[in-house]
């Protein structure tokens, strides 16, 4: 059998080949048939480019039609996806590009004379998608016949490598399977109940687990309809609401929702159901969006290397702060620092087993082995109490990591940056609670002489959102007898920074 996620997919999608997969406010709509269509020429495309079955094709370009095209054409061609954020800085994406050997790169029109020395470096071919010209994809491959076929691949081979950054060192490329894939997007199309009639507005990023596994495999299984917006704008997602069904966001979407007063319980009217994830949803905003609207969020918890792992449930108790009970198939359970799971209720780190985790990181089996226990469960590094009703609790990390409106920064990688500035001595990265995003970036920095503009500094090699919103200077760090560092106290200090008088909405 052909365990590849299209053929599982398309073997979804309705009969009739008219139905309307996506729509684009202000922009033409997209039928199955015009899906399956535009993905079968650019699989052809990729074929004709020597793409293999197991090459990887990196892929940086902004959210269109055009684009979920090429991650299906990608998954028909037997490829393996490599979605890269738009927003990553030429350093940045050069360390990708590096580690993937991209057979192919497609990337924006603009970014293409930025890219064309790492392409070149491994050998890859550029191609653009959004504007008409010589190396753009849809045109070249208009010329074609559609691909008929769809590449065998086994549970196990790879779909997709996603990039996400280690509390030490560089971005590790996580690989998901076509199994892991599919095990998660039918788990969760059966527990959310989504079926042909929901309509779901995709206001996420493409490049990430919640937007492109979580909304899109589950609406292409589903055969519903997506309203395609290029980003999330909450103005714009009151007005859809009453012509939608289904809307999943980070935390961020919620309390910027509240804050419109179009937000009425008769604008979400027609709506079935909000899930929230990447990270933690208040419980006052899970009171608050009950209260004005009449529904209650579902909080599901997940990972760029196992996709979901627990949810609230569609009809049962929905339980502000929790995650809700572990997926069915997906085990969960909660160890001590020597690894002996705890009693019920108790704090430690949560581990996961289930179809829905990932083999391993790409090329890196130091990495990998450090992830998972030798019995197989792989540590998410994030800390919860499991009841004995099975649902689940997250109260913390035990990573040094910020979510910044669902997005994750490494604050090693943003001190690497800070400590390159020839009058840093020494610099701390911490998050502080921010009204808007749920955490913000603060820099701590001591410093010789004047550092002048450190965030316009760290433009040139990190991407905006991983740009600290608030730049503090310390005579020194604050350290413990071993030497290191002390966080908690930071944190403890700078609490306030975004919350209190010094609130801010944008940077400093
Ligand atoms: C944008 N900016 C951010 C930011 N998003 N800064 C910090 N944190 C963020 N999340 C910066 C921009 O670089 C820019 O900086 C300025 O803020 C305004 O940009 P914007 O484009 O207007 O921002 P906005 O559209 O308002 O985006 C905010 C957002 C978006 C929260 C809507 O970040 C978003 O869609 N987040 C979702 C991310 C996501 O999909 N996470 C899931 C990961 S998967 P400047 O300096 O240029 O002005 C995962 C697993 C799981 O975690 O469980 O799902
Ligand atoms: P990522 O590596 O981008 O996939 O982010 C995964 C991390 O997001 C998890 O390890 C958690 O720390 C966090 N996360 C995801 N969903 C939730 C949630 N519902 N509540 C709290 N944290 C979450």
């Amino acid at each position: 059998m052909n365990a590849n996620l299209f053929a599982r997919l398309a073997a979804r999608f309705p009969a009739d080949r008219a139905a309307v997969f996506l729509r684009t406010p202000g922009g033409p709509d997209l039928k199955f048939g015009a899906l399956c269509e535009g993905a079968g020429r650019l699989a052809a495309l990729l074929r004709e480019l020597g793409v293999a079955p197991g090459a990887r094709v990196a892929v940086q370009v902004e959210k269109s039609p055009e684009a979920v095209c090429l991650y299906l054409a990608c998954l028909q061609a037997g490829a393996v996806y490599v979605p890269l954020n738009p927003a990553y800085t030429p350093a940045e994406l050069h360390y990708f590009i590096e580690d993937a050997e991209p057979r192919v790169l497609v990337c924006d029109p603009r970014s293409a004379s930025a890219l064309g020395p790492a392409a070149a470096s491994v050998g890859a071919r550029l191609l653009t998608l959004g504007a008409q010209g010589e190396g753009d994809v849809p045109a070249r491959a208009a010329e074609l016949q559609a691909m008929g076929d769809v590449a065998m691949r086994a549970e196990d081979d790879t779909a997709a490598i996603l990039y996400t950054s280690g509390t030490t060192g560089r971005a590790k490329g996580a690989m998901l399977s076509h199994g892991n894939l599919w095990s998660n997007a039918r788990s969760l199309h059966r527990l959310w109940g989504l079926q042909a009639e929901d309509v779901l507005i995709h206001a996420l990023p493409l490049y990430h687990t919640h937007g492109l596994f979580v909304a899109l495999n589950l609406m292409l299984m589903t055969g519903g309809q997506v309203i395609v917006l290029p980003r999330f704008d909450a103005e714009e997602v009151t007005h859809l609401l009453p012509r939608a069904t289904v809307l999943m966001g980070v935390p961020t979407f919620y309390t910027r929702l509240l804050a419109s007063p179009r937000l009425t319980r008769a604008a979400c009217a027609n709506m079935r159901l909000f899930v929230s994830g990447s990270s933690p949803l208040l419980a006052s905003t899970y009171a608050a969006f009950e209260e004005r609207t009449g529904h209650r969020v579902l909080e599901r918890y997940g990972m760029t290397e196992t996709g979901m792992n627990a949810s609230n449930p569609l009809e049962g108790e929905r339980r502000a702060g929790s995650v809700g009970p572990a997926l069915p198939g997906v085990a969960l359970r909660v160890v001590d620092t020597q690894g002996r799971v705890v009693t019920p209720g108790k704090t430690g780190g949560l581990e996961v087993k289930g179809p829905n985790v990932f083999a391993g990181y790409w090329r890196n089996p130091e990495k990998t082995a450090e992830a998972f226990r030798e019995d197989g469960w792989f540590r998410t590094g994030d800390l919860a109490t499991l009841g004995a009703d099975g649902y689940v609790t997250i109260v913390g990390r035990d990573k040094d990591l910020i979510i910044s409106g669902g997005l994750n920064i490494y604050p090693r990688e943003v001190e690497a940056a800070l400590d390159a500035l020839p009058e840093v001595i020494e610099s701390a990265v911490i998050g502080a609670p921010h009204p808007d995003l749920g955490e913000g970036v603060i820099a701590v920095l001591a410093v010789s002489g004047d550092p002048g503009d450190v965030v316009g500094c760290l433009r040139k090699s990190l991407a905006p959102y991983k740009l600290p919103r608030h730049v503090v200077q310390v005579d020194a760090l604050p350290r413990n007898a071993m030497g290191k560092v002390q966080k908690a106290e930071l944190r403890t200090r700078f609490q306030t920074v975004f919350t209190g008088t010094q609130a801010t909405g944008g940077r400093d």
